[in-house]
Protein backbone atom coordinates (compact mmCIF):
# COMPACT_ATOMS: atom_id res chain seq x y z
CA UNK A 1 0.00 0.00 0.00
CA UNK A 2 1.15 3.09 -0.91
CA UNK A 3 0.96 5.97 1.83
CA UNK A 4 3.38 8.89 0.72
CA UNK A 5 2.74 11.23 -1.93
CA UNK A 6 3.43 14.47 -2.97
CA UNK A 7 1.23 16.04 -1.84
CA UNK A 8 0.67 14.02 1.59
CA UNK A 9 0.79 15.81 4.95
CA UNK A 10 0.19 15.04 8.22
CA UNK A 11 -3.02 16.13 10.32
CA UNK A 12 -1.10 19.13 12.46
CA UNK A 13 0.81 20.13 9.18
CA UNK A 14 -1.17 23.27 9.70
CA UNK A 15 -3.80 25.15 8.16
CA UNK A 16 -1.41 27.47 5.98
CA UNK A 17 1.08 24.30 4.87
CA UNK A 18 -2.47 22.33 4.33
CA UNK A 19 -3.85 25.06 2.70
CA UNK A 20 -1.17 25.63 0.12
CA UNK A 21 -0.67 21.63 -0.64
CA UNK A 22 -4.38 21.67 -1.79
CA UNK A 23 -3.87 25.06 -4.07
CA UNK A 24 -1.24 23.54 -6.03
CA UNK A 25 -2.22 19.96 -6.05
CA UNK A 26 -5.81 20.28 -6.03
CA UNK A 27 -5.61 17.54 -3.16
CA UNK A 28 -4.12 16.87 0.02
CA UNK A 29 -3.58 13.16 1.38
CA UNK A 30 -4.09 12.71 5.22
CA UNK A 31 -2.75 8.93 6.38
CA UNK A 32 -3.87 8.78 10.13
CA UNK A 33 -6.24 11.95 9.80
CA UNK A 34 -8.59 9.54 12.41
CA UNK A 35 -7.66 8.29 15.80
CA UNK A 36 -7.41 4.41 15.85
CA UNK A 37 -10.37 3.71 18.26
CA UNK A 38 -12.28 6.64 16.56
CA UNK A 39 -12.28 4.28 13.09
CA UNK A 40 -13.75 1.10 14.98
CA UNK A 41 -17.00 3.07 16.54
CA UNK A 42 -16.94 4.69 12.72
CA UNK A 43 -18.15 1.30 11.39
CA UNK A 44 -20.11 0.72 13.76
CA UNK A 45 -22.42 4.25 13.23
CA UNK A 46 -21.55 3.73 9.63
CA UNK A 47 -23.53 -0.01 9.78
CA UNK A 48 -26.48 2.21 11.99
CA UNK A 49 -26.44 4.54 9.35
CA UNK A 50 -28.05 1.87 7.47
CA UNK A 51 -30.75 0.95 9.75
CA UNK A 52 -32.13 4.02 9.87
CA UNK A 53 -35.48 5.58 8.71
CA UNK A 54 -35.26 9.21 9.30
CA UNK A 55 -35.81 12.32 6.90
CA UNK A 56 -32.19 13.62 8.03
CA UNK A 57 -30.91 10.14 5.93
CA UNK A 58 -31.75 9.12 2.19
CA UNK A 59 -31.58 6.39 -0.02
CA UNK A 60 -29.08 6.48 -2.64
CA UNK A 61 -29.79 4.45 -5.59
CA UNK A 62 -26.19 3.21 -6.08
CA UNK A 63 -24.85 0.66 -8.45
CA UNK A 64 -21.69 -0.16 -6.81
CA UNK A 65 -23.24 -1.14 -3.24
CA UNK A 66 -24.65 0.60 -1.12
CA UNK A 67 -24.74 4.42 -0.08
CA UNK A 68 -26.66 7.11 1.91
CA UNK A 69 -26.84 11.00 1.96
CA UNK A 70 -26.67 12.13 5.19
CA UNK A 71 -27.96 16.10 5.82
CA UNK A 72 -25.41 17.24 8.81
CA UNK A 73 -27.74 19.85 10.50
CA UNK A 74 -29.65 16.58 11.47
CA UNK A 75 -27.58 14.27 12.78
CA UNK A 76 -29.04 12.68 15.93
CA UNK A 77 -25.58 13.51 17.71
CA UNK A 78 -26.63 11.00 20.71
CA UNK A 79 -26.69 8.26 18.51
CA UNK A 80 -24.16 9.16 16.69
CA UNK A 81 -21.28 10.76 18.24
CA UNK A 82 -18.17 9.97 16.48
CA UNK A 83 -20.48 10.40 13.20
CA UNK A 84 -21.14 14.06 14.04
CA UNK A 85 -17.54 15.19 15.73
CA UNK A 86 -15.47 13.67 12.80
CA UNK A 87 -17.65 15.83 10.58
CA UNK A 88 -18.14 19.02 12.30
CA UNK A 89 -13.89 19.47 12.62
CA UNK A 90 -12.89 23.00 13.40
CA UNK A 91 -9.81 22.48 10.86
CA UNK A 92 -12.15 21.55 8.00
CA UNK A 93 -14.18 25.50 8.89
CA UNK A 94 -11.15 26.80 8.72
CA UNK A 95 -9.82 24.99 5.59
CA UNK A 96 -13.51 25.66 3.54
CA UNK A 97 -13.67 29.67 4.75
CA UNK A 98 -10.07 30.02 3.05
CA UNK A 99 -10.32 28.19 0.69
CA UNK A 100 -13.86 28.70 -0.98
CA UNK A 101 -14.80 32.32 0.79
CA UNK A 102 -17.83 33.11 2.74
CA UNK A 103 -20.41 32.49 3.00
CA UNK A 104 -20.44 28.50 3.04
CA UNK A 105 -21.77 25.27 4.44
CA UNK A 106 -19.25 22.75 5.56
CA UNK A 107 -20.20 19.25 4.97
CA UNK A 108 -23.74 20.00 4.13
CA UNK A 109 -24.56 16.85 2.90
CA UNK A 110 -22.55 13.53 3.62
CA UNK A 111 -22.16 10.72 1.43
CA UNK A 112 -21.88 7.44 2.69
CA UNK A 113 -21.25 4.37 0.64
CA UNK A 114 -20.20 0.64 0.48
CA UNK A 115 -18.93 -0.34 -2.39
CA UNK A 116 -18.86 -4.25 -4.02
CA UNK A 117 -17.00 -5.61 -6.45
CA UNK A 118 -17.48 -5.01 -9.72
CA UNK A 119 -15.92 -4.93 -13.01
CA UNK A 120 -16.91 -1.41 -13.93
CA UNK A 121 -15.14 1.66 -12.56
CA UNK A 122 -17.50 3.32 -9.55
CA UNK A 123 -17.61 6.15 -11.38
CA UNK A 124 -16.03 7.34 -15.26
CA UNK A 125 -13.19 10.21 -14.97
CA UNK A 126 -14.86 13.68 -14.41
CA UNK A 127 -15.04 16.73 -12.25
CA UNK A 128 -18.25 17.90 -10.39
CA UNK A 129 -20.77 19.64 -12.30
CA UNK A 130 -21.08 21.69 -8.72
CA UNK A 131 -18.07 22.49 -7.31
CA UNK A 132 -17.46 21.58 -3.22
CA UNK A 133 -14.24 20.86 -1.17
CA UNK A 134 -14.91 17.22 -0.21
CA UNK A 135 -13.34 15.59 2.66
CA UNK A 136 -13.48 11.99 2.03
CA UNK A 137 -12.63 9.18 4.75
CA UNK A 138 -11.37 5.41 3.88
CA UNK A 139 -12.98 3.32 6.87
CA UNK A 140 -10.83 0.21 5.62
CA UNK A 141 -7.47 -0.26 4.24
CA UNK A 142 -7.79 1.14 0.69
CA UNK A 143 -5.30 0.06 -2.01
CA UNK A 144 -5.94 0.60 -6.12
CA UNK A 145 -7.91 -3.01 -5.38
CA UNK A 146 -10.44 -2.14 -3.56
CA UNK A 147 -11.13 0.49 -5.59
CA UNK A 148 -9.08 3.37 -4.43
CA UNK A 149 -10.17 7.30 -5.36
CA UNK A 150 -7.88 7.95 -8.51
CA UNK A 151 -7.32 11.72 -8.87
CA UNK A 152 -5.02 13.79 -11.29
CA UNK A 153 -3.25 15.96 -9.22
CA UNK A 154 -3.40 19.91 -10.53
CA UNK A 155 -6.25 18.69 -12.83
CA UNK A 156 -8.23 20.90 -10.67
CA UNK A 157 -7.27 24.36 -12.61
CA UNK A 158 -8.64 22.44 -15.95
CA UNK A 159 -11.80 21.79 -14.68
CA UNK A 160 -12.07 25.33 -13.27
CA UNK A 161 -11.60 26.80 -16.72
CA UNK A 162 -13.49 24.50 -18.31
CA UNK A 163 -16.71 25.56 -16.23
CA UNK A 164 -16.07 29.16 -16.08
CA UNK A 165 -15.97 29.03 -19.65
CA UNK A 166 -19.34 27.67 -19.74
CA UNK A 167 -20.97 29.54 -17.43
CA UNK A 168 -19.49 32.68 -18.76
CA UNK A 169 -21.54 32.30 -21.51
CA UNK A 170 -24.46 31.50 -19.59
CA UNK A 171 -24.67 27.87 -19.77
CA UNK A 172 -26.38 26.16 -16.95
CA UNK A 173 -25.07 24.24 -14.25
CA UNK A 174 -26.45 21.11 -15.44
CA UNK A 175 -24.82 21.26 -18.97
CA UNK A 176 -21.59 20.98 -17.94
CA UNK A 177 -19.25 18.71 -20.19
CA UNK A 178 -17.19 17.54 -16.94
CA UNK A 179 -16.36 13.83 -18.62
CA UNK A 180 -13.03 12.86 -20.45
CA UNK A 181 -12.88 9.33 -21.93
CA UNK A 182 -9.31 10.30 -23.14
CA UNK A 183 -6.76 7.58 -22.69
CA UNK A 184 -4.36 10.27 -21.95
CA UNK A 185 -6.35 11.57 -19.40
CA UNK A 186 -7.00 8.27 -17.92
CA UNK A 187 -3.72 7.20 -17.71
CA UNK A 188 -2.57 10.20 -15.18
CA UNK A 189 -5.11 9.43 -12.78
CA UNK A 190 -3.49 8.34 -9.89
CA UNK A 191 -4.95 5.61 -7.11
CA UNK A 192 -5.05 7.30 -4.10
CA UNK A 193 -4.47 4.28 -1.24
CA UNK A 194 -4.31 4.71 2.39
CA UNK A 195 -4.72 2.35 5.71
CA UNK A 196 -8.44 3.12 7.52
CA UNK A 197 -8.61 6.22 8.73
CA UNK A 198 -6.84 8.11 5.47
CA UNK A 199 -8.64 11.34 5.15
CA UNK A 200 -8.72 12.67 1.34
CA UNK A 201 -9.25 16.25 0.76
CA UNK A 202 -9.87 17.27 -2.58
CA UNK A 203 -11.45 20.52 -5.27
CA UNK A 204 -14.17 18.58 -7.14
CA UNK A 205 -13.18 20.81 -10.05
CA UNK A 206 -9.99 17.81 -10.41
CA UNK A 207 -10.56 14.51 -12.70
CA UNK A 208 -11.36 12.16 -10.56
CA UNK A 209 -13.25 8.51 -10.65
CA UNK A 210 -13.52 5.73 -8.22
CA UNK A 211 -11.51 2.63 -9.16
CA UNK A 212 -12.64 -0.54 -9.74
CA UNK A 213 -13.07 -3.29 -6.31
CA UNK A 214 -11.51 -6.40 -7.47
CA UNK A 215 -13.36 -9.68 -6.75
CA UNK A 216 -12.98 -10.46 -3.09
CA UNK A 217 -12.83 -6.72 -1.84
CA UNK A 218 -14.74 -3.83 -0.49
CA UNK A 219 -14.48 -0.18 0.08
CA UNK A 220 -16.14 1.79 2.79
CA UNK A 221 -16.16 5.68 2.61
CA UNK A 222 -17.75 8.53 4.76
CA UNK A 223 -17.14 11.94 2.56
CA UNK A 224 -18.16 15.79 3.34
CA UNK A 225 -19.29 17.88 1.03
CA UNK A 226 -18.50 21.67 1.44
CA UNK A 227 -20.43 24.37 -1.04
CA UNK A 228 -20.12 28.07 -1.51
CA UNK A 229 -23.40 29.87 0.12
CA UNK A 230 -25.52 29.60 -1.32
CA UNK A 231 -25.21 26.21 -2.84
CA UNK A 232 -25.33 26.44 -6.74
CA UNK A 233 -27.98 23.75 -7.98
CA UNK A 234 -28.92 22.78 -11.38
CA UNK A 235 -32.54 24.20 -11.11
CA UNK A 236 -31.81 27.62 -9.76
CA UNK A 237 -35.27 29.19 -8.19
CA UNK A 238 -36.52 32.33 -10.03
CA UNK A 239 -34.68 35.94 -9.66
CA UNK A 240 -32.13 34.13 -8.05
CA UNK A 241 -28.47 35.72 -8.79
CA UNK A 242 -27.55 31.96 -10.12
CA UNK A 243 -30.94 32.34 -12.21
CA UNK A 244 -30.25 35.48 -13.73
CA UNK A 245 -27.10 34.26 -14.59
CA UNK A 246 -28.15 31.11 -16.39
CA UNK A 247 -31.30 33.35 -17.69
CA UNK A 248 -31.52 33.64 -21.64
CA UNK A 249 -32.61 37.33 -21.31
CA UNK A 250 -29.26 38.14 -19.62
CA UNK A 251 -27.17 40.65 -22.34
CA UNK A 252 -24.01 39.19 -21.04
CA UNK A 253 -24.00 35.86 -22.21
CA UNK A 254 -23.69 37.03 -25.47
CA UNK A 255 -20.42 38.93 -24.66
CA UNK A 256 -19.47 35.79 -22.74
CA UNK A 257 -19.13 38.20 -19.28
CA UNK A 258 -21.61 36.60 -17.16
CA UNK A 259 -19.79 36.35 -13.70
CA UNK A 260 -18.28 33.09 -13.63
CA UNK A 261 -16.39 32.09 -9.99
CA UNK A 262 -16.34 28.85 -9.09
CA UNK A 263 -14.43 29.85 -6.11
CA UNK A 264 -15.35 33.45 -4.34
CA UNK A 265 -12.34 34.52 -3.13
CA UNK A 266 -9.99 33.35 -6.44
CA UNK A 267 -9.79 35.48 -9.32
CA UNK A 268 -11.76 33.94 -12.16
CA UNK A 269 -9.44 31.22 -14.38
O1 LIG B 1 -16.29 7.15 -5.02
C1 LIG B 1 -15.31 7.69 -5.53
O2 LIG B 1 -14.16 7.25 -5.37
C2 LIG B 1 -15.50 8.91 -6.38
C3 LIG B 1 -16.67 9.70 -5.93
C4 LIG B 1 -16.85 11.02 -6.64
O3 LIG B 1 -16.93 11.11 -7.82
C5 LIG B 1 -16.98 12.21 -5.81
O4 LIG B 1 -16.87 12.13 -4.57
O5 LIG B 1 -17.22 13.29 -6.38
FE1 LIG C 1 -17.21 13.24 -8.42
Amino acid sequence: MRTEYEFTLSRDAGIDKTLAVLREHGMVHIPNFIPAEDIAALREEFEELFKQSVGWIRTINYEHGRALSVHREGIDTSKFPVFARTFDDDMMKLLTDQYLGKPNLVNNDIYITHDKPNPEPINPLHFDKILSLKFFLYLLDTTEESGAFQFIPRSHLIGRKLANEHLRYGGRMETIDNRTTEQKMIDQAIPIEGPAGTMIIFDTDGYHRGGVVRPGRERMVMRGHSHTDPMPVYKPKPFTQQWWHESPLNPARFSGKVPAKRIWNEQSV
